[in-house]
């Protein structure tokens, strides 16, 4: 009752500074910490909101991008407080996070949780306390959907299928015989919905074409695990000739160990090169696709602090935001050999990377 009360008058104060914020106000700088921005409302008396943030870690570009996003939303001089908690990877961590900021009577919750399961206590907690819990980047399964109010994050089902897809029209265009795919998969934090979603593009497109997927190996979504797991892949399965990352991180580590282990990459697969594919598409991965070493890659956008703020926006005015809530993402490769890969009906054209394309992303 207290909290709903607090939510109306919420609403009537904090439009005029949301309307300001559209009209171009700057995104701000990011906290400059990694714990708490000053709590100052920048426009009149309106009430600050305090955000508690449940991140995973920092194992990747594309999480450090997601981070930057968050920090330069959720500013004081947009009328935030922003409790940012790094998990270094533990869910553990997270859950205790998620206590904290339910200790700390915070307005808002988000959780970008390290794997799917484990959830339920700790939310319903939240629950209890009337404090509204917004999921971002990576999903959770829970037993009772509305212990969130929404989630926000990629299809990576999608990106699995979309990268699969591109694969075989690529080898059919290069007169590849699908069957000799010999492809390894450098695999995430496994339980996360990236890792779970890519594996399943990969093994759905497996069974079709009748690829041969070699072996699969933890590679975290870090660079040096995935240096460690190619090796070992490299060892146990010379000869690999696909190596599909689940993230541009990994696939860093896997072209360190190509590089060092003398193998040839590239798209040229009838010469033996070494075909690596990837996602992500931050800035670092596609300077790849640029440089002939990574062949495709699925984006997965990070950008997620104004789509927060945006499903947060709507709850403050009374509006109930869309439960699940895809971002649309990009196919990129070197070239148009493959202009465009159809997935369940729908298609996607295939982006050539160009400086100018790097260049232009802000990730
Ligand atoms: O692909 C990877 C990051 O959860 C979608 O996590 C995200 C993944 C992303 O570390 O680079």
């Amino acid at each position: 009752m207290h909290r709903k009360m607090r939510k109306k008058a919420a609403v009537a104060i904090l439009l005029p500074a949301f309307l300001l914020a559209s009209c171009g106000k700057t995104g701000g700088q990011g906290t400059g910490g990694r714990t708490v921005s000053s709590a100052s409302p920048a426009e009149g008396n309106q009430r600050t909101l305090t955000i508690g943030f449940a991140q995973v870690g920092e194992e990747s570009d594309w999480r450090m991008a997601n981070s930057r996003s968050i920090e330069e939303t959720f500013t004081s001089a947009h009328g935030y407080h922003l409790l940012f908690e790094d998990a270094q990877g533990s869910a553990e961590n997270q859950i205790t996070s998620i206590r904290d900021f339910i200790q700390q009577g915070v307005d808002y919750i988000v959780l970008e949780p390290v794997v799917e399961t484990g959830w339920d206590t700790v939310l319903e907690e939240a629950k209890e306390a009337n404090i509204p819990v917004i999921v971002a980047d990576r999903k959770i399964e829970v037993k009772d959907d509305s212990l969130y109010t929404a989630w926000v994050g990629s299809d990576c089902l999608l990106e699995g299928q979309k990268i699969c897809q591109w694969l075989k029209l690529f080898a059919d265009a290069r007169g590849i015989p699908q069957t000799d795919l010999r492809i390894v998969n450098l695999q995430g934090t496994i339980g996360s919905t990236p890792q779970i979603e890519r594996e399943k593009g990969l093994k759905e497109a497996c069974e079709i074409y009748h690829w041969n997927l070699l072996a699969q190996e933890r590679g975290e979504f870090t660079q040096a695990k995935g240096r460690e797991a190619m090796a070992e892949l490299l060892a146990s399965h010379p000869d690999l000739n696909v190596v599909y990352c689940d993230n541009d991180n990994s696939a860093f580590g896997a072209l360190e160990t190509l590089q060092k282990e003398g193998r040839k990459i590239g798209t040229d697969l009838a010469n033996g090169k070494v075909l690596v594919l990837s996602f992500d598409g931050t800035n670092k991965g596609l300077r790849c696709i640029l440089n002939g070493t990574i062949g495709c890659i699925a984006e997965c956008n990070p950008l997620h602090g104004p789509r927060i703020e945006s499903i947060i926006r709507d709850l403050e005015e009374g509006k109930q935001p869309e439960k699940i809530q895809y971002v649309d993402e990009e196919l990129f490769a070197a070239d148009n050999t493959v202009p465009e890969v159809s997935v369940n009906g729908t298609s996607y054209p295939v982006k050539a990377v160009t400086g100018q394309l790097i260049s232009d992303r802000g990730f």
